[in-house]
């Protein structure tokens, strides 16, 4: 019996030689496919976040240092600003961390 996909499946798609047949070689192709461009756009997120995470830190440090704020305000920010630039910098590493094991995984792959 041969099953048919209905005319306007979302999963003609995949039928990449449009043979009127999904094959389990297209289907593990679409989804590779899938996952790789899933991945790329979650790339492309972190790497916006890293880079409010490197921009952040030293905007914040020139805007308390300008002396637009009283020196009394910075005295009490001191700690948050410190965490915040802690903080930051932990996601720029954590970036770097992932991206290298993600290289170091699809190389071996
Ligand atoms: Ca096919």
């Amino acid at each position: 019996m041969t099953k048919q996909l209905e005319q306007n499946s979302t999963y003609n798609a995949f039928d990449a030689d449009h043979d009127g047949v999904v094959t389990d070689t297209e289907l593990a192709r679409s989804e590779r496919m899938m996952m790789i461009e899933n991945m790329d756009k979650m790339a492309d997120q972190q790497r916006v976040m890293s880079w409010f995470a490197i921009i952040a830190p030293p905007a914040l440090i020139g805007f308390l240092a300008s002396g637009l704020v009283t020196l009394e305000k910075v005295n009490a920010l001191n700690g948050l600003v410190t965490t915040y630039c802690a903080a930051m910098g932990t996601i720029v590493v954590a970036f770097m961390a992932a991206t290298a094991y993600v290289r170091g995984k699809s190389n071996d792959a």
